[in-house]
């Protein structure tokens, strides 16, 4: 598991060559944007039931044959199971978030999870849609611009964003 700095001296070091000025310019461009990513990783936190309550309200929306008898979401039992992963996939791309890397998110979250899903004969194509809906939702409290500092947060909303494409092709 790495995080922004640690994959860039990993990196260095495969090559055994110090880093080098734009590696170092990134990084100082990351910490010195350091308060909107805290921030972003707040909000998400701060708000993720309703992200995924949110996200799955209208994903079951979508295609309610998941909650229909026979469904992949159907009884209550397999009704947690999904909202438990879509909570699980959200919890790693705010470690993601944090980090600046996306090594956390794909060791421990998405790595054999399309293998996973095959083997319980859950449809990834649907988690994939659920992720998505994660993605607006969590963007949409992330860049939120009432009631905070205003600022550039493009490129951080294209690397959260990145997090949730991640997990959307591990499933789809
Ligand atoms: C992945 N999900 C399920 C299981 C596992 C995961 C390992 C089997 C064991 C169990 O039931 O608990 N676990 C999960 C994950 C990590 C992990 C992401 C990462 C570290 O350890 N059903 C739907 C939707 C979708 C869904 C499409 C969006 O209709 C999910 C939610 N996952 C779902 C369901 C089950 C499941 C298990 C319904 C139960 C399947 C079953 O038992 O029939």
């Amino acid at each position: 598991m790495f995080d922004a700095f640690a994959k860039v001296v990993s990196q260095a070091d495969a090559r055994g060559a110090y880093l080098t000025a734009d590696q170092i310019d990134a990084l100082s461009a990351m910490v010195a944007d350091g308060n909107k990513r805290m921030d972003a990783v707040n909000r998400i936190t701060s708000s993720a039931s309703a992200i995924v309550a949110s996200a799955a309200r209208e994903l079951f929306a979508e295609q309610p044959q998941l909650i229909a008898p026979g469904g992949n979401a159907y009884t209550s039992r397999r009704m947690a199971a999904c909202l438990r992963d879509m909570e699980i996939i959200l919890r790693y791309v705010t470690y993601s978030i944090f980090a600046g890397d996306a090594s956390v998110l794909n060791d421990r979250c998405l790595n054999g999870l399309r293998e996973t899903y095959a083997a319980l004969g859950t449809p990834g194509t649907s988690v994939a849609v659920g992720v998505e809906k994660m993605k607006a939702a969590a963007i949409a409290i992330a860049n939120d611009s009432a009631g905070i500092t205003s600022g550039n947060c493009s490129s951080l909303m294209a690397e959260i964003g990145s997090y949730f494409d991640a997990a959307v092709a591990a499933v789809a």
